[in-house]
């Protein structure tokens, strides 16, 4: 079932949702109106704060704790804060957010809290050597924290390989493997990579690496990483195709395995998702542009995710009027 909207008076995208404490936070970009015109960089999301969210039930009216970071206090900041995750360890929760530094480069910062709902207080430097986007933490059952990231277009991902930036920053051809996601353990302290980040390589069905021209299901931005019965699920989005697939594997590094479409379409451009179990059910929250019929403000929902028996995850298909 695909449920309403959590907000009709603020726009709130990219929402990932986490369990702290047994109750339900979710971390959303916080979309506004900046009045700067579309491009395929994604200027027109120029976002300057977040808002962080709880629920009890999931059908409850969710609550606002209020503005959690603001861009004004991050003194490393340039522009657009976009999708941000929390993750906890030993009381303290760790804000991880993407953010664009003084000379236009996204780069991973950390801000951090005694409290789910914040506020976050930065730290006056990015991570070192982050870059790119769409940050997503992922505990592992023993306690092991990996860092899921990167985004391709305006998410700067073509600028890098093997960690270090290029001269000329561009997409592979369509014939060759497409860029990856990246995947890296989180040192014990939370604020660092415990290693350099590694490719987070999906293979379609005959063990190949996915191709940068398989539009329809290579990675774009958006990782999430889920466990299920002992399997890894790493899910993204197709971005231009709009689409929300996963592949399985059985370790937090991969290689993953493309196995089909999540979340199909919805309305606006960008798809941008989290998975979690709540209270025993299973739940995928998600964004659409339904009620500002504008891409860049756009209204996270929540519908529930199924798991067949053999594995598989339901796709879901939202039914506009
Ligand atoms: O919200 C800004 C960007 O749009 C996110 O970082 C991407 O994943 C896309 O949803």
């Amino acid at each position: 079932m695909v449920r309403k909207h959590f907000l009709k008076n603020m726009y709130i995208a990219d929402p990932h949702a986490h369990v702290f404490n047994g109750k339900l936070y979710i971390y959303p970009s916080h979309d506004y109106e900046a009045g700067i015109p579309e491009d395929d960089l994604g200027s027109h999301f120029a976002m300057k704060d977040y808002h962080v969210f709880s629920l009890e039930n999931i059908d409850d009216e969710i609550t606002d704790h209020g503005k959690a970071l603001d861009v004004d206090d991050i003194p490393w900041a340039g522009r657009q804060l976009w999708d941000c995750d929390v993750a906890e360890k030993d009381g303290k929760y760790y804000m991880y957010f993407p953010l664009k530094d003084k000379t236009d480069i996204f780069r991973l910062g950390i801000a951090i809290s005694d409290k789910p709902e914040g506020p976050f207080k930065p730290l006056p430097t990015p991570m070192d050597g982050s870059y790119s986007i769409d940050p997503a933490v992922f505990k592992d059952d023993d306690g092991k924290h990996y860092m899921y990231f990167g985004g391709i277009w305006g998410g700067q991902l073509q600028r890098y390989r093997n960690n270090k930036a290029i001269e000329c920053g561009q997409q592979p051809a369509d014939n060759e493997p497409a860029l990856c996601a990246k995947v890296a353990v989180m040192s014990d302290d939370m604020l660092n990579f415990g290693e350099e980040p590694k490719d987070l390589v999906i293979l379609d069905e005959n063990g190949n690496p996915m191709l940068a021209g398989d539009n329809d299901r290579r990675f774009f931005e958006a990782s999430w990483m889920h466990k299920y019965k002992g399997k890894y699920y790493f899910s993204y989005s197709t971005g231009d195709t709009h689409k929300i697939c996963y592949a399985t594997g059985d370790n937090p590094y991969g290689p993953f395995t493309y196995q089909g479409v999540i979340l199909n379409p919805v309305i606006g451009w960008t798809t941008h998702h989290s998975i979690v179990e709540y209270k025993g059910k299973w739940y995928l929250f998600f964004h659409d542009s339904e009620i500002s019929g504008k891409t860049w403000l756009r209204s996270a929902r929540v519908a529930d995710l199924n798991h067949l028996p053999d594995g598989s995850i339901e796709t879901i298909t939202v039914e506009y009027d």
